[in-house]
């Protein structure tokens, strides 16, 4: 019943695959139609087009802002092919149908992300394209929409294998991509001007990202997924340069994002650091004097959860570090950088994935988070949150050295990307226990302790590192119960947000235990 296509509208900034497409459509004899900057493309390889201004009797003006925003076009897209009024509408005004519509938008996106100002970034709103496909994909009951390049090949496919014309489940699943596409579009134009005038509070957002990957799974098996960018240009997972191993899969991303976001807390100004990740909590983060010797005092953590572990750097990784990495089995390795010898070394390990950044992430810098509910999301500020020496209030009557000053700063970001309740131990810039998403702080005190424990074994150590350590804990103990298991594991100095009713109770357990306490007065829920 549908006609064979016969005569399609093409407008497209990216002009990949573009040639290959008319051409294509040209030799089944399809008419084509273009705007500007195509009609010029589509003339020098020599192909037949008429300009839109023809179709219109208007030139394209306003630089462009006003090309197919016209009834011959618009009708032509629109118009109900099994509908009389519909289709004397057209010939009173002299509209002939457009069948099939390829049109990509204004890079917009690319625009902002090259640092464009205000005025340029508005020009390229495309107005004319997303009405175009609006258009198209609402009359999908006759008309063809194609928006990605990726799709000219099966649209051509298609064309041939139904002498000309399109399924109507094509036309649909085209037409779905499209409005998937021109809502991600808005939604960048809207996240961009809620920053350009400083609205970056989480309300009256939309939200949408660009497919980045379809995922072979999601956190199981039975799940399918996908990876979404948001058009961010800040270094982390999503802007990674990929130098070998297989493709990353759901929970990779997950952790890399987690050990990414961690390390990147760790100034390389001073000194190297590493970060081991396992189910998106960390299992061992280090200083050390060297890269390599900060891998390999975050493995001494829990040299048993680092198998198989993701391993962030906040340096360039060398080939010391490399080898040692290599040691063991190891997922991912995510880092600024790398040295070429590096990268032949991890060559040799097909499995392991290595990832480059071209930075860190700066961890004050804002942005949204989101969590899944059932029948919606929340959306808030991501947790950016910052503590200085300078902000701390000591708490207890004995203040803490210079050393514990260290280590519980270091401990502190450390919690601030361990799941709720979290307990770190600390020493010399080391974690050497961590506890993480227990339902009672006590337990979360009491398992990193435990942990500490079985790693002196494993080092053929006299008492664990827990002796003599500090401990952060990500909100504040609600009861004595937490500290006292601490204290009793061999921790001399506490590092927490405060603010329980109990406080006074709690200081005075620190009292009496000889800890040094400090109040960071802001707190680090993650779950
Ligand atoms: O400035 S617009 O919003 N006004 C329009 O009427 C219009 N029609 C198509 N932009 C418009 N377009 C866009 O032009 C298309 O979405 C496409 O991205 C681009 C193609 O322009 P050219 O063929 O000159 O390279």
């Amino acid at each position: 019943n549908l006609a064979p296509v016969k005569r399609a509208l093409i407008s497209v900034s990216d002009k990949t695959g573009l040639i290959d497409l008319a051409k294509a459509l040209a030799a089944r004899k399809v008419e084509l139609i273009s705007t500007g900057g195509t009609a010029r493309a589509l003339r020098e390889a020599g192909l037949a087009v008429q300009d839109v201004s023809d179709v219109t009797g208007f030139p394209e003006m306003m630089d462009g802002r006003v090309k197919t925003l016209h009834p011959a076009v618009h009708g032509g897209l629109l118009a109900l092919r099994n509908d009389e009024a519909h289709m004397g509408a057209m010939t009173a005004h002299g509209i002939r149908p457009i069948d099939l519509l390829v049109v990509n938008l204004y890079p917009f996106e690319q625009t902002v992300a090259r640092g464009a100002d205000y005025a340029e970034a508005v020009e390229n709103i495309d107005i004319g394209g997303p009405a175009m496909l609006r258009a198209a994909a609402k009359n999908h009951a006759f008309v063809t929409v194609v928006t990605d390049p990726d799709d000219y090949i099966p649209l051509l496919s298609e064309l041939d294998a139904e002498n000309g014309k399109t399924r109507l489940s094509f036309r649909q699943t085209m037409a779905q991509r499209a409005y998937a596409h021109t809502a991600a579009y808005d939604t960048a134009v809207s996240t961009w001007m809620a920053q350009a005038i400083g609205q970056a509070v989480p309300r009256r957002r939309a939200f949408a990202g660009s497919l980045a990957q379809t995922l072979r799974y999601g956190e199981n098996p039975h799940q399918a997924a996908a990876f979404y960018r948001d058009g961010s240009t800040r270094p982390g997972v999503a802007t990674a340069v990929q130098h070998q191993g297989k493709e990353l899969s759901y929970n990779n991303i997950n952790d890399t994002d987690a050990a990414f976001e961690l390390v990147s807390e760790f100034l390389p100004a001073d000194g190297p650091a590493c970060a081991i990740i396992k189910h998106a909590n960390p299992c061992g983060v280090a200083r050390g004097s060297s890269l390599a010797e900060a891998y390999a005092r975050a493995y001494d953590c829990d040299r048993t959860s680092a198998f198989g572990g993701i391993i962030a750097l906040n340096m360039k990784l060398d080939l010391e570090t490399a080898k040692a990495i290599t040691g063991i089995f190891t997922e991912v390795v995510i880092a600024p950088a790398a040295d070429q010898d590096a990268i032949a070394h991890f060559a040799t390990k097909k499995n392991l994935r290595l990832l480059t950044t071209k930075g860190l992430a700066n961890p004050g810098l804002g942005g949204l988070a989101f969590k899944q509910v059932s029948g919606g999301f929340l959306v808030q500020d991501r947790d950016n949150g910052m503590i200085r020496a300078e902000d701390l209030k000591v708490v207890t009557k004995r203040a803490p050295t210079e050393a514990e000053l260290a280590d519980m700063l270091f401990a502190w970001k450390v919690a601030k990307h361990v799941k709720s309740n979290a307990i770190i131990y600390v020493k010399d810039l080391a974690t050497v226990g961590v506890g993480a998403g227990q339902m009672s702080r006590v337990d979360s005190t009491r398992i990193a302790a435990r942990k500490a424990q079985d790693m002196a074994e494993v080092l053929g150590l006299d008492a664990p590192l827990t002796q003599g350590s500090v401990v952060a804990s990500d909100a504040f103990f609600p009861f004595a119960d937490g500290l006292l298991a601490a204290a009793e594991a061999g921790a001399r100095a506490i590092i927490q947000p405060g603010g329980s009713v109990r406080d006074d109770e709690v200081i005075a357990a620190a009292d009496a235990a000889g800890l040094a306490m400090v109040f960071t007065g802001q707190r680090h829920f993650r779950h």
